[in-house]
């Protein structure tokens, strides 16, 4: 008998409809199959309840969530998640803060999710849990027991071997990831730092069907780029522009970028790069605008504030520097826009910039991309460094920490006739339908049902432990 399927994810929605790519991506899914969908409460509790409680609409699926303590929230979500795994996945050893109450944290919140897993999931169950937040949840849900089939999706770069040095001795990430039976991530260069690690373990092997045996596992690891909901965006980005919603100056040459706030966008080499093309454009009667959406996000991180204090007072020089009375060349917006807003004003600019010095994907550059009219199409400049590069190679690709050649790349952009436009955009929006994410969430879930559950049922009993599910 097949059983259900159940989604892990560190935040759930709660509307009946949410907006937004994966979420809406999941959500979709789930629709259609039925299941369970669990994520973290978003209020913290004084004592953390013991079981999952519904939260939000219970139309389709269920929705259950786990209850956190003020102390997990700052151990396990601000402190080993954010504060030690993300700037290691995203290059950045000199960014991590180490304290023992974070790994404590981190294991603890793990734990106590896999005990309450274990009391709603059924033998047949089919458990798909997402990113770095639960690197170790699998095994935890082994260890209780857990026989059904345990897949596992990393949205962010798998780190590098030399970056892997950065960890905590206590956190052993190839141990944890063999508990799963299929380890899904973004790109190929992803899948080989994973293999790259598993290769430099004693107790790992590569098997002759691709899989990785460790100890009495064995994981399938296989790259699944992720993408967006291609035709809903198309379809949101074509309604008619109201030209009303904008200022007269960016209305011509409109630049844009929108990200997070994070230190792994790159957001001031992208400022530094607008501002030497500014001083160095042949053309001065050409006033381009660049508009950058930027969120808050982890606020409570000092990293996150560093970085929010550093763009402020960049976007002030370049604007101090190049604005005229009826120009201001840069338009930072440190709040979240309307979904629909952005895609319309992504089809308004010209040009696209996304120059993260790490990403797992990027899907700003798949939405700017499908948003373009393909008759008239922007241009997008992207950095080798995100994963959508892989894959995207006519988009025009460029060196994040190369300020000269951004600025270049920005010339030859708002520069390129109209056939070099629409060639490029065309192989790009290839690729963007090659990844829509309805596709991505049937190929991921197919493969984890071909995938054989490692759980060694002898073994668990052979060890004296007891059934729980
Ligand atoms: C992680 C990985 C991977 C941004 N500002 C606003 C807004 N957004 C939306 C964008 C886009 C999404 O947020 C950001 O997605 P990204 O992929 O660019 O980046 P992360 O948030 O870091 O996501 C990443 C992704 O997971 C999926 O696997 O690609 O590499 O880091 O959809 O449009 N949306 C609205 N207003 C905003 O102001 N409505």
């Amino acid at each position: 008998m097949s059983g259900e399927l159940i989604v892990v994810s560190n935040r759930m929605p709660t509307a009946a409809v949410p907006s937004g790519g994966l979420v809406f991506a999941l959500h979709e899914t789930l629709r259609k199959t039925g299941g369970i969908w669990i994520g973290a409460d978003p209020e913290h509790h004084a004592s953390p309840a013991g079981q999952l409680k519904k939260i939000g609409d219970q139309t389709f699926y269920k929705r259950l969530a786990f209850e956190i303590s003020e102390e997990d929230h700052e151990t396990y979500y601000l402190g080993f998640a954010n504060s030690v795994l993300w700037p290691v996945c995203h290059r950045r050893g000199d960014l991590v803060q180490m304290s023992r109450s974070f790994e404590e944290g981190y294991r603890r919140v793990n734990r106590r999710l896999a005990e309450q897993i274990v009391n709603v999931a059924g033998p047949n169950d089919m458990i798909w849990i997402h990113d770095y937040h639960f690197f170790p949840l699998a095994s935890d849900l082994r260890s209780l027991g857990f026989a059904g089939k345990l897949g596992f999706f990393l949205h962010i770069p798998f780190p590098a071997l030399g970056d892997l040095g950065a960890l905590p001795s206590s956190a052993n990430l190839a141990q944890w990831l063999a508990a799963y039976d299929l380890v899904g991530l973004q790109t190929r260069s992803d899948v080989a730092r994973c293999l790259e690690m598993f290769r430099s373990e004693t107790d790992a092997e590569l098997m002759p069907d691709g899989k990785i045996k460790y100890g009495d596992n064995r994981v399938a690891v296989r790259s699944f780029p992720i993408g967006i909901a291609v035709d809903a965006f198309v379809a949101a980005a074509k309604e008619t522009f109201e030209h009303a919603e904008l200022d007269g100056d960016l209305k011509d040459d409109l630049v844009i970028g929108v990200d997070r706030l994070d230190y792994s966008k790159g957001l001031p080499n992208r400022f530094r790069a607008f501002g030497r093309y500014l001083e160095t454009r042949k053309d001065r009667s050409r006033r381009p605008s660049l508009l950058q959406i930027a969120p808050p996000t982890r606020e409570e991180v000092s990293a996150y504030r560093d970085i929010r204090h550093e763009l402020e007072e960049l976007s002030g020089r370049v604007n101090g520097e190049n604005a005229a009375l009826d120009w201001t060349p840069v338009r930072y917006i440190h709040r979240n826009i309307d979904r629909d807003v952005l895609a319309k004003l992504y089809r308004q600019a010209r040009v696209g910039l996304v120059t993260p010095f790490a990403d797992g994907m990027n899907l700003v550059a798949k939405e700017y991309v499908a948003a373009q009219d393909p008759e008239d199409p922007g241009v997008l400049i992207l950095s080798r460094m995100a994963g959508a590069a892989e894959d995207m190679t006519q988009a025009l690709l460029v060196n994040p920490y190369d300020i000269e050649e951004m600025s270049e790349a920005l010339a030859q952009a708002l520069d390129m006739p109209l056939a070099e436009r629409k060639r490029r955009h065309a192989h790009c929006m290839e690729q963007v339908k090659n990844t829509d994410v309805l596709r991505w969430n049937e190929s991921y879930l197919a493969a984890l049902k071909e995938s054989r559950s490692t759980f060694s049922w002898a073994k668990f009993y052979s060890n004296g432990a007891e059934s729980n599910v």
